[in-house]
């Protein structure tokens, strides 16, 4: 009986956890470099408000300037835009849409070094987390940030699971 209910615990647990916000290590452990097909990488991801793009790479070797879509074409960055340059750089997806990042460095964008990725609409229903607070999420703002969905199905769950403790 005991151990009944805390597997059903674990189990409405698991199925309330909300979908988090996403870091996505651009180039996964390759990192942001030269000879890397950053197209077929950024097909393999789903990237959503409240995620966060980070290049890692070795400092002065490359950088990362956002960019419109006719500098990703033309691998020019605009000079307005002020590059990032720390090797671990972090960037907040904070609006839904199409998005464009380069290397400025000799010719590396052209030679692949260039990013595009559709950022959809946030999963949850809650606000995207403060960038200055990462990670922390109190129990008040975890049980908001828990969609009207997976509550729906947590209710389900733990209505099924009290069914079978009955009958059991
Ligand atoms: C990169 O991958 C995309 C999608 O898989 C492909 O269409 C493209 O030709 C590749 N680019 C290079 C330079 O290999
Ligand atoms: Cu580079």
């Amino acid at each position: 009986m005991a151990s009944t209910s805390v597997m059903i615990a674990v189990i409405v647990v698991v199925v309330a956890t909300p979908a988090m916000a996403t870091d996505h290590w651009v180039g996964d452990d390759q990192g942001w470099k030269l000879d890397f097909n950053y197209t077929a990488w950024a097909a393999t991801k789903q990237f959503h408000v409240g995620d966060k793009l980070i290049f890692k790479y070795k400092k002065d070797v490359h950088n990362v300037y956002k960019a419109d879509h006719e500098a990703f074409k033309s691998c020019t960055p605009s000079s307005d835009v002020t590059p990032l340059t720390s090797g671990n750089d972090e960037i907040s997806l904070a609006s839904p849409g199409k998005k464009w990042y380069i290397c400025g460095v000799g010719k590396h964008c052209e030679k692949g070094m260039k990013l595009a990725i559709n950022v959809w609409p946030a999963e949850s229903v809650s606000p995207a987390p403060s960038p200055s607070s990462p990670g922390s999420s109190s129990s008040s703002s975890f049980a908001s940030s828990i969609s009207p969905d997976s509550k729906f199905v947590a209710l389900l769950v733990a209505a099924f699971a009290m069914i079978v403790m009955i009958m059991t």
